[in-house]
C-alpha cells in the first residue's frame, strides 16, 4: 500500500491548486453521498483521511491528498462534481467565473465508470 497519505489543502478555485509540479491527479466525481470520500479512505487504508458523513453535502471544497509525493487523490463536493462532470464530457469550453470547468479538462487522461 501507500506509505505517505496526507491532506495537503482545500481549495475552491483551480488558481489555488497545490499541484505546481504537474503530478497526476485522480479525481472522484459523483453525486453527493455516494461514497467518494469513503473510497479515498478505503484506497489509502486510512479511516479519517477524508471526512465523511451520513448526510449529503459533507465535502464542500476541493481537497487534495498527497500520495507518496507522486500523485494526488482529489475529493470534490457531490454537487460541484455533477455539474462540472457533464460539462467536461460534453466538451463545453465555457468555464465558470474562476475557470474551474477547465480544471479537469486540461489534465484529463482517462475516465472510468
Ligand atoms: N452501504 C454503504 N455505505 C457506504 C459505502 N461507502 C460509503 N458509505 C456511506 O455513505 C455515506 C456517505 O459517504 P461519503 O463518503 O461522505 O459520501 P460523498 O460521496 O463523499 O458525499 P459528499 O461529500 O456529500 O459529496 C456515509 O454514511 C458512508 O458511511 C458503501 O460502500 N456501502
Ligand atoms: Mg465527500
Amino acid at each position: 500500500m501507500f506509505e505517505k497519505c496526507e491532506y495537503v489543502t482545500s481549495i475552491v478555485s483551480r488558481k489555488h491548486s497545490p499541484n505546481n509540479d504537474n503530478r497526476p491527479e485522480i479525481v472522484f466525481l459523483g453525486r453527493s453521498n455516494v461514497g467518494k470520500s469513503s473510497l479515498i479512505n478505503l484506497i489509502t487504508n486510512r479511516k479519517m483521511l477524508a471526512k465523511t458523513s451520513a448526510l449529503p453535502g459533507k465535502t464542500v471544497t476541493i481537497n487534495f491528498y498527497n500520495i507518496d509525493d507522486s500523485f494526488y487523490l482529489v475529493d470534490v463536493p457531490g454537487s460541484w462534481g455533477n455539474c462540472e462532470f457533464y460539462r467536461i464530457l460534453s466538451g463545453n469550453d465555457e468555464g465558470g467565473e474562476n475557470g474551474d470547468a477547465n480544471f479537469f479538462k486540461t489534465k484529463i487522461k482517462s475516465i472510468y465508470w
